[in-house]
This record gives C-alpha cells, sequence and structure tokens, in this order.
C-alpha cells in the first residue's frame, strides 16, 4: 500500500513578494508531499494591521500559487477561523514563521505546528521604505 500524503498548510500576506517568502515556503513544502497556503484578504489586512497590502489580494493569490513549492492556495479571510482552515484543507502540519511562535500552540489538537526561523534581514516593511527613501 502506498504510503498517505502529508499536508503542509502555512499563512501570510505575501505582499511584495521577496526572497524570505520563498525561503518559507521552500521549507514548509520540503516537511511534506503537497504545500497548500492560506493568503489572508485585504480585508483582513486592514483589520488588523489598518491598512491594506500593496498588492491586491488577487495578485498575491496568483504570485504565491505560481511559486513552485506550492500546490494550491486559498484566501484567509479570519486569524479565528485557523482551526476550520487546517481541518478544511485536510492539514498534517502547520508551519508559521517563528514570529508567530507559540501563538498557535493550541491548534496541535488538530495537526502538528511547527514554527521555522525568519530569513534575516529582508522584509516587506523593510523593502517599501527602501523604495520610499529613494532620491
Ligand atoms: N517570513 C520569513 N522571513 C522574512 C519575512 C517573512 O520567514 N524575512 C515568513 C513569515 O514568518 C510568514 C511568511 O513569511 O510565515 C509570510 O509573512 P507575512 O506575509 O509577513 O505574513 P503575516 O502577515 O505575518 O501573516 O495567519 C497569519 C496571517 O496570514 C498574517
Amino acid at each position: 500500500m502506498s504510503r498517505p500524503r502529508k499536508t503542509i498548510v502555512t499563512f501570510g500576506t505575501f505582499d511584495v513578494f521577496h526572497i524570505g517568502h520563498l525561503n518559507i515556503l521552500k521549507r514548509a513544502a520540503a516537511l511534506g508531499d503537497r504545500l497548500i497556503v492560506g493568503v489572508s484578504s485585504d480585508r483582513l489586512n486592514i483589520e488588523k494591521k489598518g491598512r491594506a497590502p500593496v498588492y491586491p489580494e488577487a495578485e498575491r493569490l496568483e504570485i504565491v500559487l505560481q511559486m513552485k513549492p506550492v500546490t494550491s492556495v486559498f484566501v484567509e479571510d479570519s486569524l479565528e477561523l485557523k482551526a476550520q482552515y487546517l481541518r478544511d484543507q485536510g492539514a498534517d502540519i502547520l508551519v508559521m514563521g517563528d514570529d508567530w511562535a507559540g501563538k498557535f500552540d493550541h491548534l496541535s489538537s488538530v495537526c502538528k505546528v511547527v514554527y521555522l526561523p525568519r530569513t534575516e534581514g529582508v522584509s516587506t516593511t523593510q523593502t517599501i521604505h527602501k523604495i520610499k527613501t529613494y532620491d
């Protein structure tokens, strides 16, 4: 009998896509057989961060979907629905960057929860600042 496929799920905004985003997708995918990414909605970003992302949700979903490590994407519209999203997607492992360390430990009743280290020295906020201050 063939081994059951292991499904990895991760979440993020992935605005102004950069190498830190790609690194976490690659490392997350390496933990299983397929990687499903919940891309946070514009609405959720406005609610949680007070502003819309630079790239609209439809474009962020398409960019993430076309990344080699990614099998499929869906819209994450609420941080509180994580358990439901994980069940719907058949997650075996939830992967989050370690900026979220400890925040999702309660979901270990649904699937395994793994935090991976962030890539140093790159972020969407820094990139936006860099572009703004170019003369
Ligand atoms: N990341 C990383 N290294 C960086 C920047 C980001 O590893 N230098 C990771 C983050 O830890 C996260 C993913 O890339 O796992 C996406 O980052 P963000 O777009 O900043 O995601 P965020 O807005 O924190 O997610 O349920 C979570 C929400 O969707 C929000």
